[in-house]
Order: C-alpha cells, then structure tokens, then sequence
C-alpha cells in the first residue's frame, strides 16, 4: 500500500468512527406520572441520552446525588442527561423523595 493509499485509509476511519459511535448512542425516555418514573429501572449504554418528562399536573424534579439535577419539571417539562461512565445511577424527585428510580449504565 502506497503511503497516500494509508493516508487515505486513516482518514476514513477517522472520520467514519464518530458517525459509528452517534449512530449507536440511544435516546431513552422515562415518563413520571402519578408520582411514578416508569420505568423505575432503566439500562442503558455509555453515550445514551435519557430524557425524563413530567405528565403530572404538580411539579417534579430528577436528582442523583453528585451526578446530575433537573430543575423543577412543570407539567410537560422535560430533562435530558446523557450517561458517559458506567454504573447505577440511583435518582429521586427532591420535592417527593418517596419517588426514586434506578439507571443502570453499563
Ligand atoms: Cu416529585
């Protein structure tokens, strides 16, 4: 192979594999209604995005210690947080802490 010819080659890996990575992340959703996050435990892979949505007509938050916090979710509001490291990611609604949940990131 001709060092232009592997030029060309390393090139197209690079520019291939971010799409590669893109195409594989996911974007998952988790409702909250009726004081419930459903589903209460959800797994997903490192780069996958979850997205919480509040169909409550009270405000709720999504909070895991040290990790990430929503603001207050008005009905239909909504929080994204996209997962880079591997782990349970326990969270709960600060303004009813009896709601918890469970992302398992592996
Ligand atoms: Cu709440």
């Amino acid at each position: 192979m001709t060092k232009t010819a592997l030029r060309g080659l390393i090139l197209a890996a690079a520019l291939l594999l971010p799409l590669s990575v893109s195409a594989q992340a996911e974007e998952l959703k988790v409702t909250i209604d009726n004081f419930t996050f459903s589903p209460a435990e959800l797994k997903v892979k490192i780069g996958d995005t979850v997205t919480w949505t509040n169909h409550d007509d009270i405000p709720h938050t999504v909070v895991s210690a040290g990790k990430y916090r929503s603001k207050t979710m008005d009905t239909d509001d909504h929080f994204s947080f996209t997962f880079t490291s591997a782990g349970d990611y326990k969270y709960f609604c600060s303004l009813h802490p009896h709601m918890t949940g469970m992302i398992k990131v592996e």
